[in-house]
């Protein structure tokens, strides 16, 4: 994979934290992961279902709106696709909302993505990673722990949902929570779409 930095951006080695609200505190006993929305199999999975489900490892590059960049990190999470299976989405949904927990709310993070984009090894919800520093670990709660979304580079890492609570499958693109504040619904790094 290229290493390229995208416009407006810098190169940081260490892996920032960056988020609102509180940290989640992981109870397995309370954790779900839903599929809702336009779908033929409404479902809330427990944690080891989740953890069932097949698993990828990919490295990726992460690009924050706040003009951090942070290259090769080893990801090992269920690719989306494997979640889009499970759903059985209705024919003409395009687009997904990815909701995590802010504070006590459960839903109360989203981000929205396009669909297409994420069939790949590069889209996964992750909970073990790895860098040029770091051998494999556990995320940290700070960093999405139990189950966080990371996408692929061409969007900026406000859409890799913390925390992660469920997937609402919709045919229509709406806005999530930084993306009603002003930020860009398709949020291209290297083409700087930053706001909207
Ligand atoms: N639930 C939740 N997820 C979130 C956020 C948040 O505030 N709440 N912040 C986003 C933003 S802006 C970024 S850059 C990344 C940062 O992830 P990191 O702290 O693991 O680097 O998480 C994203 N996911
Ligand atoms: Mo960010």
């Amino acid at each position: 994979m290229e290493n390229k930095l995208p416009p407006g951006q810098f190169e940081t080695v260490k892996w920032p934290i960056l988020h609102v609200g509180d940290t989640y505190d992981f109870n397995v006993e309370e954790w779900g992961f839903r599929l809702f929305g336009q779908v033929e199999n409404e479902i809330t999975l427990s944690y080891k279902e989740f953890m069932e489900l097949p698993k990828s490892i990919s490295t990726v590059n992460m690009h924050c709106v706040t003009t951090w960049s942070k290259f090769g990190t080893t990801f090992e999470g269920v690719p989306f696709r494997e979640l889009f299976k499970l759903a059985q989405p209705t024919q003409e949904i395009k687009y997904v909302q990815i909701y995590g927990y802010y504070d006590g709310d459960r839903f109360g993070y989203s981000a929205n993505l396009p669909i297409e984009p994420l069939m790949g090894d590069d889209s996964l919800f992750v909970y073990r990673w790895k860098d040029e520093l770091n051998d494999w670990q556990d995320l940290d709660p700070k960093h999405g722990y139990p189950l966080r979304f990371i996408p692929p580079e061409t969007f900026y890492l406000w859409k890799g949902t913390k925390w992660v609570s469920g997937i609402r499958f919709m045919s229509e693109d709406e806005a999530g929570f930084w993306e009603e504040m002003g930020y860009s619904m398709t949020a291209n790094p290297f083409k700087e779409e930053r706001y909207r």
